[in-house]
């Protein structure tokens, strides 16, 4: 059957698995090895110096910085750090590093992308169970250069199921549900079939939510697709792509909506969607 047992997917179950991912990548240290101290030590003072700044501004009491040391604390024992820092501060980080693109608008990666999913050649289906919940979608697009002409790469795509879990973070799912590469050939098209994604909100039960909930904050975020999508001399587009008419495209909790990532879903007489969504890449190593 495929039923899902959802009873342990919490905030600390999704939170430390993609705390144990990020952790395995040894690489976030290797890459800033040759980062002069001078600029290591401009942007520790800077950040602390915004940061006294506030206690300033506001007289923050010691009720209130104990409060945030123990709110800190759990932040990491519910291994929510990647979470928190991918919802509130990652879309900056991804605005600065792509402002120069001639291609495609990119957005952020999030927490819960995995490397390697099962290729699918350029036409098919990503794995899903027989009666995965949501309504059809098939998406036929192309990659291009910025000038013009076809790429062979590929897509990556993962998303949420409709209730909102995705596999290998939330417990109960096929390990790649909803997750698969698609290879271009050197036409550059690609078809892809899926299921429609629901609303998505971020785990409650830990550290972010109560974050959320003592700020009368909301934890949604639209419906979405994540995707990165590279070719040979190209640079890797990481983005988001979004649907029509969804309540929270104004008001994501990630910030991470751009008009220019929103597709065009028709509806189908039998209830499916298709849509036609291209994607063009820089020129890069
Ligand atoms: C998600 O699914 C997501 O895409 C982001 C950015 C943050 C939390 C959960
Ligand atoms: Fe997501």
């Amino acid at each position: 059957m495929t039923t899902m047992d959802t009873s342990q997917a919490t905030a600390a179950a999704s939170g430390n698995a993609a705390t144990e991912r990020f952790s395995l990548d040894k690489s976030a240290f290797a890459k800033v090895k040759d980062t002069p101290v001078e600029r290591v030590d401009m942007l520790a003072r800077e950040v602390l110096d915004a940061v006294h700044a506030t206690i300033r501004r506001h007289r923050v009491s010691y009720d209130e910085y104990n409060a945030l040391k123990a709110w800190l604390i759990q932040v990491g024992a519910d291994g929510e750090w990647p979470l928190f820092l991918d919802v509130w501060v990652e879309h900056v980080i991804e605005e600065v590093a792509t402002s120069g693109r001639q291609g495609n608008k990119g957005s952020i990666e999030g927490p819960y992308y995995v490397p390697d999913a099962p290729e699918r050649g350029a036409r098919g289906a990503v794995p899903m169970r027989p009666e995965e919940k949501g309504r059809p979608l098939v998406w036929q697009g192309t990659i291009t250069g910025t000038d013009g002409k076809p790429l062979a790469g590929k897509v990556e795509l993962w998303h949420a199921d409709s209730d909102g879990f995705y596999s290998q973070y939330a417990p109960g799912l096929p390990e790649w549900n909803l997750r698969g590469t698609f290879c271009t050939g050197a036409d550059g098209r690609f078809e892809i079939t899926t299921i429609r994604p629901a609303p998505y909100q971020i785990p409650t039960d830990g550290a972010c939510g109560k974050l959320i909930a003592a700020a009368g904050w909301h934890a949604w975020r639209p419906a979405h697709l994540h995707v990165k999508v590279s070719a040979p001399g190209h640079e890797l587009l990481t983005a988001q792509l979004y649907f029509p008419g969804d309540p929270h495209n104004d008001d994501d909790v990630a910030t991470a909506v751009k008009p220019e990532l929103m597709l065009n879903p028709v509806e189908q007489p039998d209830g499916s969607f298709t849509l036609r969504y291209d994607f063009v890449l820089d020129p890069g190593v």
